[in-house]
């Protein structure tokens, strides 16, 4: 049958409207109501045409749709003021994440400030990093034990006792919004831990609750889905699923066997998660990190990765936000391939998206001294719908997979097995030329497959260079890290700070030490934040302060240039292959980026300077340097400029 028609939706609204309205108190302000019924004018035919061509097939879609659509209307009045108001001033100003005054930042609660209340302390700190968007790791109820770094969530509507309480979580979003700081949370959806409510009830036998996740009576069926899928945490178990004898079931478990993947067939799952998610929404959360979105949907005979029906399924949770909590917005985190990845981008699904390809492609170059592949690669997918950023980062709390696309590698004579290979040795160390201190993560011996583990500073050569106390190569890893920091700030999109880069943190060795983590290499970069290192970039002269400052710097070139704002991003060939460069434009400002990636000085000549538009004197903001265009443009090792 045919998908409903904007008649046919209005129809059904019609319908369910005097329900709707009906079933709540009749002290609900009218106000209140024409605002919710104006939203759902404008969004339920779109809401309603998604889940259609998701659930239409099913006997009592109508039933669930009318639930979704409760769900919605309580949390809309549960709304307290000042988010309401945070709504219009949203809808007034929609675009504002691609603002280039967005400044991001990223920290587990614990390891930077303790707990939530211990988080209220540290808002200075972030303000003086010119911070705007925070983002913190997991701080739910989960498992005690492993429990994936938080991603293992047992109930989103409680705090993890150690962090504090829902009613904390709401105190510090109100606390960052008043410092012009959005909060930004997971959303775990994919799974949920084995120990969740609908878990348990699940495990004591409860059919219903069976049906939110994937549970199969032998191995016929997880079987049949394996011969096409790929494993994820095969160091956790092989292939994708867990067996658990006292269900005598199998179930689906993409990651650790302790995270049961939900089953988003069963329209129910879907609108308790939408409750879930609007309650989030609620505690003040602004933006959602939207977890494993590849993940969402399965079918046979396929990975069961970037399917159809996860992005329908993303854009009717989009719809659900529209209607009821509009000032929230997604994000988008799906490491996959760069083709796959744009996919999901769009206003009607995720406004923003993390930027794997940039983020592997500057490792890269690191490595390589070399900017060609990234001006090969960049370019073909940069370019966003209106309205969407990217997320530009360096490092965040998973590991970094070689994630090129081949035929790129391939157009530039280079074998990408080899290449992801040589990468792999340079960033453990045992490569020639190699600075860096990693680890392996998820080595999959048959594949060759593996992924790099290591915080921005080891990576960057500070660990190895004041191990061995050469202060010419601390020198060098500084900038390193103040290089691929320079692109991280200028590049088109929000840039994202992995607390701790900001001072130098490196590994963290200490987690093999704790049976909670051992085995699990992403530890290694997720080191306590060290508050007596971070005093002393007060002192001149010290890494601390060398970092931070340069950092701080970049921050406020960003904040102060206009050139900065959206994405749009010129990527310019500047005649030197060690050199990458690109343009950044708006309303009338012009600035030309450029990133010398070898440790030795690198040249771009004075009639490419001009065939570039440099004519007369410019100046690069970051050192200070006024340039003549009329001569060749001298770079040091390991330089990043910006040039107005
Ligand atoms: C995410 O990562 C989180 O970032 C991880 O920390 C979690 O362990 C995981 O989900 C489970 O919740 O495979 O190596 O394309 O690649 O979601 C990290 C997306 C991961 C996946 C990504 C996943």
């Amino acid at each position: 049958s045919l998908p409903p028609t904007i008649h046919e939706s209005r129809l059904s609204l019609n319908r369910l409207l005097p329900r709707l309205r009906k079933s709540f108190p009749d002290d609900i302000e009218t106000a209140e109501w024409y605002a919710f019924e104006d939203r759902l004018e404008r969004h339920f035919p779109v809401l309603f045409d998604l889940l259609w061509r998701v659930y239409g097939p099913s006997y009592d879609f109508f039933f669930h749709v009318e639930q979704i659509l409760r769900t919605c209307a309580e949390s809309w009045l549960a709304r307290p003021p000042e988010l309401k108001s945070l709504d219009a001033t949203r809808e007034g100003h929609a675009h504002w994440y691609t603002s280039n005054r967005v400044v991001g930042a990223m920290a587990y609660v614990d390891l930077f400030a303790g707990d939530l209340e211990g988080m209220r302390d540290k808002v200075g700190y972030l303000k003086e990093l010119g911070v705007t968007y925070l983002h913190l790791m997991p701080l739910f109820k989960s498992p005690a034990g492993d429990d994936d770094g938080g991603y293992a969530i047992s109930s989103y509507r409680e705090v993890d006792e150690e962090l504090g309480t829902m009613d904390d979580l709401r105190q510090l979003s109100a606390e960052l919004r008043h410092h012009g700081i959005s909060l930004v949370l997971d959303f775990v959806f994919n799974h949920t831990s084995d120990e969740h409510e609908w878990a348990m009830k699940a495990r004591k036998g409860d059919e219903s609750h069976q049906a939110y996740y994937w549970m199969f009576p032998d191995r016929t069926e997880p079987d049949q889905y394996e011969r096409t899928l790929r494993p994820i945490f095969p160091d956790a178990h092989p292939g994708s699923f867990t067996y658990r004898t006292s269900l005598g079931k199998w179930v689906w478990t993409t990651f650790n066997n302790f995270q049961w993947d939900l089953n988003y067939r069963n329209p129910e799952v879907f609108n308790a998660m939408a409750g879930e998610m609007l309650y989030l929404a609620n505690a003040g959360v602004e933006m959602l990190r939207m977890d494993a979105v590849p993940f969402l949907w399965k079918e046979k005979g396929t990975n069961c990765e970037n399917l159809p029906e996860a992005h329908l399924l993303i854009q009717a949770f989009n719809a659900v936000a529209r209607i009821a909590a509009p000032a929230l917005i997604f994000k988008s985190e799906a490491i996959v391939a760069p083709d796959d990845i744009k996919k999901y981008v769009s206003e009607e699904e995720c406004h923003l998206s993390y930027n794997p390809p940039l983020m592997v492609l500057l490792w890269n170059s690191l490595a390589s001294r070399n900017a060609s592949l990234m001006l090969h690669a960049l370019p073909k997918r940069f370019e966003l719908p209106q309205g969407c950023s990217w997320v530009n980062y360096l490092r965040c709390h998973d590991d970094i997979g070689w994630g090129f696309e081949d035929r790129d590698m391939w157009e530039l004579g280079m074998n990408p097995h080899d290449h992801r290979w040589f990468l792999n040795r340079f960033f453990i160390g045992e490569e020639g030329t190699s600075f860096s201190r990693g680890k392996l993560f998820q080595h999959n011996p048959t594949t060759g497959d593996a992924r790099i583990c290591g915080t921005t500073a080891s990576l960057c050569g500070l660990e190895k260079a004041r191990y061995e106390d050469d202060e010419h190569q601390t020198e060098y890893a500084i900038r390193r890290i103040l290089l691929l920091y320079g692109i991280i700030f200028t590049m088109g999109g929000i840039p994202l700070i992995y607390l701790g880069d900001e001072i130098g943190l490196q590994n963290d060795y200490d987690y093999e030490k704790d049976p909670e983590k051992d085995g699990d290499e992403r530890w290694l970069h997720r080191p306590s934040f060290d508050w007596e290192a971070a005093e002393r970039r007060r002192e001149p002269g010290t890494v601390e302060d060398r970092i931070f400052h340069g950092m701080l710097k970049l921050s406020l070139i960003r904040k102060n240039n206009q050139a900065f704002h959206e994405t749009r991003t010129e990527f310019v060939d500047v005649g030197n292959h060690h050199v990458f460069g690109y343009f950044r434009v708006h309303e009338g400002q012009s600035i030309l980026c450029l990133a010398n990636f070898n440790d030795y000085p690198e040249e771009i000549p004075a009639t490419r300077l001009r065939q570039l538009g440099l004519r007369k004197t410019f100046t690069d903001l970051i050192a200070g340097q006024p340039i003549v265009a009329t001569e060749k443009l001298v770079m040091e090792p390991l330089q990043f400029m910006a040039i107005l």
